[in-house]
């Protein structure tokens, strides 16, 4: 017996780059090798709980849209019906991923200890179902910022009564992504942050997130989950100002609380756009670190400057994003998750499977180019020759000198260097060819 939402719609499958069905793959091929390793295995997809089966289609100026069968989400009977409900979709893609907050699958109870209960019995309910269709966790991460009580952040806010609420929450969820095998636990501040300086001591909120997030380290390890803890850059929104900014600031933060060699960062394409950087320059910004967790595929809209989360379609974009993570060794535990929702019109059951079917092949494309890319060759060759000035002993031992005497070797040697091209539209033009 299905729940019937999907009714209608058979499995998806690959059918070859010149399929025209609706619902078809035409780029994602989950066994297809690329660089020797089976298209699943690189990309490693989910879906977002939150997006896909919680939000009931709301923006700034309206409500709901979507009237999904388990909506409102208020009661164990719906919240057992979305699981139903996403189970089937991820079979009718073969997602072998999914990620959730606690807030998506469990009822809000007001209160710590129903929100607990509702949430072991949700996820031993979720658990059976992994069970019986293979489907993964990626992460589970806790929503400190819907609830009334996150208004003025979780771990820093200034009532120490929500920082006790907040570690409650987060230990619970850290437990429910253990139990159900999760392969890292996201913690992303979405209220970390102020809306004004008047009423905020930035240095006392730093170093509570800073001790929030080594409480995390230190229970993870007491419990023995393996998985990876992630933190997710986002610059501001809801929060006018949110301090995990963007890859840098968040790396500079875990350094100043000696968490580097123990978290890892989970990106987000809009999050970069909104952070005035582009994907690319995050990705590189954690792997010249090495500290890549994760990624939350979507995209925003670059005129409207809000995280508008649509699915992925600029397959140039992608490859360029791939093509780092795949310099950097790709995943480990981590993955692509599809933190993007369908717009507000888009009403059908084929809507959100057209969405994430249309998101697979924009990464699959990706994920081909930048194989192909680095394939080629060129673009590392030419990274190589513009360097290589650094290969001679000369340069290196500079590294190991001082001032006084690289000046003394200027003079002596009458070094006078000539500028040579730095071949930027050579190099995008190379680009050009794989996508
Ligand atoms: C919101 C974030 C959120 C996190 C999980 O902007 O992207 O969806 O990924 O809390
Ligand atoms: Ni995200
Ligand atoms: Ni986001």
């Amino acid at each position: 017996m299905t729940s019937g939402f999907f009714d209608g719609i058979d499995k998806i499958t690959y059918g070859g780059s010149e399929s025209d069905a609706a619902l078809s793959f035409r780029h994602y091929n989950p066994d297809e090798l690329i660089l020797g390793k089976r298209m699943e295995d690189h990309l490693r997809f989910a879906v977002a709980w939150w997006h896909s089966f919680a939000w009931e289609g709301q923006d700034p100026f309206g409500g709901q849209t979507f009237e999904r069968p388990w909506h409102p989400q208020d009661d164990m009977g719906r919240a057992k019906l979305k699981v139903d409900v996403a189970f089937e979709m991820f079979a009718l893609l073969g997602q072998p991923y999914f990620c959730w907050h606690d807030a998506d699958i469990r009822p809000e109870q007001g209160n710590f200890r129903d929100n607990l209960a509702t949430l072991e019995e949700i996820t031993d309910y979720i658990g059976t179902k992994m069970e019986q269709s293979g489907t993964r966790c990626l992460w589970g991460t806790a929503n400190m910022f819907s609830h009334r009580r996150w208004m003025a952040g979780a771990s820093t806010n200034p009532d120490p009564d929500v920082f006790a609420f907040a570690a409650a929450t987060v230990k619970s969820c850290i437990d429910a992504t253990h139990k159900l095998g999760g392969e890292n636990y996201v913690l992303w501040g979405g209220r970390e942050g102020y809306e004004t300086l008047l009423n905020t001591d930035m240095g006392q909120e730093l170093d509570h997130m800073g001790r929030f997030l080594n409480m995390v380290v230190e229970y993870k390890h007491k419990i023995g989950f393996k998985g990876t803890i992630l933190v997710e850059p986002k610059p501001q929104e809801p929060s006018k100002h949110q301090y995990d900014f963007d890859a840098a600031t968040c790396i500079g933060f875990l350094r100043k609380y000696g968490l580097e060699d123990e978290v890892k960062l989970n990106l987000e394409q809009g999050h970069a756009i909104l952070a005035g950087h582009s994907f690319e320059h995050e990705i590189a910004v954690a792997t010249a670190e090495g500290m890549l967790g994760s990624i939350d595929m979507n995209r925003n809209d670059y005129q409207s400057g809000w995280d508008t989360d649509q699915f992925p379609n600029n397959v140039p974009e992608v490859a360029l994003a791939y093509y780092h993570i795949l310099k950097a060794g790709g995943f480990l535990t981590g993955g692509t998750n599809f933190d993007a929702k369908l717009r507000r019109q888009s009403l059908d059951a084929e809507d959100l499977l057209a969405a994430h079917v249309g998101a697979m092949d924009v990464c699959a494309r990706g994920l081909k180019a930048a194989a192909a890319m680095l394939e080629d060759g060129g673009l590392e060759d030419a990274l190589r020759e513009r360097y290589a000035g650094w290969d001679t002993p000369e340069a290196r031992a500079m590294l190991e000198s001082d001032l006084d005497s690289i000046a003394a070797r200027v003079l002596a040697d009458d070094i006078n260097p000539k500028p040579r091209s730095g071949r930027q539209e050579i190099l995008e033009n190379m680009v050009n060819r794989f996508v």
